[in-house]
């Protein structure tokens, strides 16, 4: 047994104090791991949007100080009572929804909205207490998405913790851990195009490639992507994207010009913008009689969607998913499998690298637009 196991842990954490303003890597106290929590050393972590919209806290609840990150991977260093299927040693990834298998969602076949532990990026505390694991001279240091992997060491409801295979390389599978996930279930398990089908894609960043990758190992013939940016059409041809349209190129609606260069319309649409008139679009552009549109992307708090109904009478289906419908325990193990088998890709997706000291450059990259995800590598 490892000797820090039951004691307090100083390590190094990326704290953001204010909102917008630079992380600040400070020593925090961690506190071991209460019941059903497992106390976690995070060797990777990559920068997902989520953490730099809640870091500039535009029109939300503000939750200061506070340790940010969800996309990651690392190595259970202990558990709390009551943890019986994970041991110090095993390799994890950290998941911002969870998975309690006990409550309705989890018993359902069809759903992955845990109710114990679903996202809630208001909250700040550990749910078995109300109280937060880090602290500095005694003061809290809230928590973030239940994860806060910005951290040396982390302590996560084990229901937010998916267990894999110890010989997947963690500096590579961290990207599983949210985003790319996220892109390649929206494809595979919710729009589930057929072999030789068309995938029209909006939005070309980590998500949407994700998306993308799914439609090209499902076979897909067609894959269109729709971004505003035309300098993403020469990186996504290596996600299998086949053609490209900039609505900005156009002067009538994008679904238009889809429907003519598909006769009638994509047999399959995700979008991964988040937003409301590329939702519209998303919808669309699909076929009618059996297409199927798939919303990813998250929306502002007042957008609404209006379409005219005769789009579903017409058989076209609009769906939308939340971590591309994976149940995190049950479900991504088999997708590190899928990547250790070759059967999807992942290292054309990190496109950038910074020590853990530098981690204030992986937000620099993020706020350019530049790449798709840059891996933070834990220094300790
Ligand atoms: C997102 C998914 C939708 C709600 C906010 C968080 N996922 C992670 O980045
Ligand atoms: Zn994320």
């Amino acid at each position: 047994m490892s000797s820090t196991v039951g004691q307090v842990i100083k390590c190094k954490a990326a704290v953001a104090w204010e909102a917008g303003k630079p992380l600040v890597i400070e020593e925090v106290e961690v506190a071991p791991p209460q019941a059903m929590e497992v106390r976690v050393k995070i060797l990777f972590t990559s920068l997902c949007h989520t953490d730099v919209y809640f870091w500039e806290a535009k029109g939300q609840t503000p939750v200061f100080p506070r340790i940010l990150g969800h996309e990651a991977a690392g190595i259970v260093e202990s558990v709390g009572e009551g943890v019986t299927d994970l041991q110090p040693g095993d390799h994890v990834l950290p998941v911002f929804t969870g998975e309690c298998k006990e409550c309705d969602h989890c018993k359902s076949e069809e759903s992955n909205m845990c109710s114990l532990l679903r996202i809630n990026p208001d909250r700040g505390v550990m749910i078995g207490d109300g109280k937060a694991r880090f602290s500095i001279n005694g003061k809290p240091i809230y928590h973030f998405l239940g994860t806060s992997t910005f951290s040396e060491y982390t302590v996560v409801h084990v229901g937010c913790l998916a267990k894999i295979n110890p010989l997947a390389p963690l500096e590579t599978v961290c990207v599983l851990s949210c985003g790319i996930s996220t892109g390649f279930g929206a494809t595979v398990n919710v729009a589930k195009p057929k072999k030789g089908s068309s995938v029209a894609v909006f939005g070309l960043g980590a998500v949407g490639l994700a998306a993308a990758e799914g439609a090209r190992v499902s076979g897909a013939s067609r894959i269109i992507g729709v971004d505003l940016n035309s300098d993403r059409f020469e990186q996504a041809k290596k996600f299998g994207v086949t053609e490209f349209v900039n609505p900005k190129d156009h002067d009538r609606p994008v679904q238009e010009v889809i429907a003519e260069m598909t006769g009638g319309g994509v047999d399959r649409s995700v979008e991964c913008t988040g937003n409301i008139n590329a939702m519209i679009s998303a919808f669309e552009c699909v076929h009618d009689g059996w297409g199927v549109a798939v919303l990813v992307g998250v929306p502002h708090n007042d957008d609404v969607f209006k379409t005219s109904p005769v789009n579903f009478l017409s058989e076209r289906t609009l769906k939308g998913t939340f971590y591309g419908n994976y149940k995190p325990r049950s479900d991504i193990p088999g997708v590190v499998e899928k990547y250790m088998n070759k059967e999807m890709e992942l290292e054309k997706f990190i496109t950038h690298e910074v020590p853990f000291s530098e981690i204030n450059k992986a937000f620099d990259l993020m706020l350019r637009g530049e790449g798709l995800r840059c891996l933070i590598r834990m220094e300790h």
